[in-house]
């Protein structure tokens, strides 16, 4: 190990209680603003345009012209961004759109014996998803929220992204291409505030989605209630198991390339080869110094929910990555398939040597707004799903009303409710006196 690198390996089977508590009981870290969120929140409710305005000087440092962006999106598209950004954007977006349209279910009507059931999917109608602007300012989260919600044919998509002097033009052209229905300079809680409860130039949503940082995430959970919304994402994750097959240097690049977004963030990395673990470190060490963002990378290799672990057999590493329900998994191993059939926890999953996280990142088509801090376990990342409802359907005929006409009066009666029972057996008074 050298200066360069906090890391090394330990053991799995020696994670004492506050290891394992700070590698698996991540959390989104909004304890410590909830109480300055709710007040952003309740500000926004009753003020509206002029919280916003004044949010937007206190935090931004910004004099809002005009609350609504969303004419400068297609200027960012036609005249601000290089010709290489433009096609990256509409090369992502298109496979981001691609993928997506895959996911779009189908209405369906069947017959189950002489019942007629079925289901059907409209689209939520307003959504509103915050985009994170500032140093964490990403066009490719612009992609992943806007775009799934207009596949899902979502008529009003919104979004919230902070007032800047100079708004980050890549972010902007995103949001053209990714088809924003409106864009509004607000930022951080009091963007979310926004989007949910309206104020005079924000329409309020149904469904607040999106990524962004602890402000953000606190102000979705105050307004959860009042809409929906996707999930409470923390910091970014990534968990590698790797075995003797793995390519240390490639492993060690993905780490890296986690471990830049957030010195919160949580890289992990659990093979049962010791060689492996070692070499890992080592390229961590040798690669660091490289990287434009060393400094954040460090630290978040120093935190707590870090490391790179010796399980002693795959099946222990197995067991790690189930508990540790990784919002990003990588799987660099011989037989990564057989691994795969054996985890259910994780957000996304890369396999193989050629499928580093950051091409899902930008460029797969799968999506990166994705559960962290163990939400794995209960939820996947935004999808078409997060966009629609289900409606179920049904018919029957007298004769299959019939078939259950027994079974539901039965049980109204022992329900205390006979109405309920009298709601069938009226249809078939004219037969019943017969
Ligand atoms: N890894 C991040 C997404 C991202 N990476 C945006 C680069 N830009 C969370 O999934
Ligand atoms: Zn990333």
């Amino acid at each position: 190990m050298t200066d360069d690198t906090p890391l090394s390996p330990e053991a799995v089977a020696d994670l004492g209680p506050d290891r394992r508590q700070a590698l698996f009981q991540r959390d989104a870290g909004i304890e410590t603003v909830r109480d300055d969120v709710r007040d952003i929140v309740s500000r926004v409710r009753t003020e509206g345009d002029v919280a916003l305005r004044e949010f937007a000087r206190e935090f931004d440092d910004v004099e809002v012209g005009n609350l609504d962006i969303t004419d400068e999106a297609e200027r960012a598209y036609e005249e601000r961004v290089d010709e290489d950004v433009r096609d990256a954007i509409e090369t992502a977006a298109e496979n981001v759109r691609e993928f997506h349209e895959a996911q779009v279910p189908e209405d369906w009507r069947d017959t189950f014996g002489n019942r007629e059931l079925g289901r059907r999917f409209r689209p939520v109608e307003r959504v509103g998803a915050y985009v994170p602007g500032g140093a964490a300012a990403y066009p490719s989260s612009a992609l992943m929220t806007v775009v799934p919600a207009k596949v899902a044919g979502v008529e009003q998509v919104a979004v919230a992204t902070p007032p800047a002097d100079e708004l980050n033009p890549a972010t902007l052209a995103a949001l053209h291409v990714a088809g924003a229905d409106r864009i509004y300079a607000a930022g951080g809680a009091q963007g979310v505030a926004a989007l949910a409860y309206g104020t005079e130039t924000v329409d309020r949503v149904q469904l607040v989605v999106g990524p962004g940082n602890k402000w953000v995430t606190a102000a979705k959970a105050e307004v959860r209630g009042d809409v929906d919304i996707d999930f409470l994402a923390g910091p970014s994750e990534l968990l590698v198991v790797a075995d003797e097959t793995a390519d240390p240097s490639a492993v060690a690049a993905d780490v890296l390339a986690q471990a830049e977004h957030d010195p919160n963030a949580s890289v992990v990395v659990v093979t049962d080869d010791e060689a492996v673990a070692e070499a890992v470190v080592d390229e961590v060490a040798r690669q660091t110094p490289e990287r434009d963002r060393a400094d954040t990378i460090r630290e978040t290799l120093s935190n707590d929910a870090s490391g790179v672990f010796v399980a002693r057999s795959m099946s222990e590493a197995v067991l790690f990555a189930e508990e540790y329900a990784a919002e990003h998994l990588s799987i660099q191993a011989d037989d990564d398939e057989a691994l795969l059939d054996r985890i259910s926890n994780a957000g996304s999953v890369f396999l193989g040597p050629y499928t580093p996280v950051a091409a899902g990142d930008y460029a797969t088509g799968t999506n990166h707004v994705l559960p962290t801090n163990g939400k794995a376990k209960l939820t996947g990342g935004l999808s078409v799903d997060t966009f629609v409802r289900s409606t179920t359907v049904q018919r029957l005929d007298r004769d299959a009303l019939g078939d259950l006409r027994d079974t539901i009066t039965t049980l109204a009666t022992a329900e205390g409710l006979e109405a309920h029972a009298a709601s069938v057996d009226v249809r078939f008074e004219d037969a019943d006196e017969e």
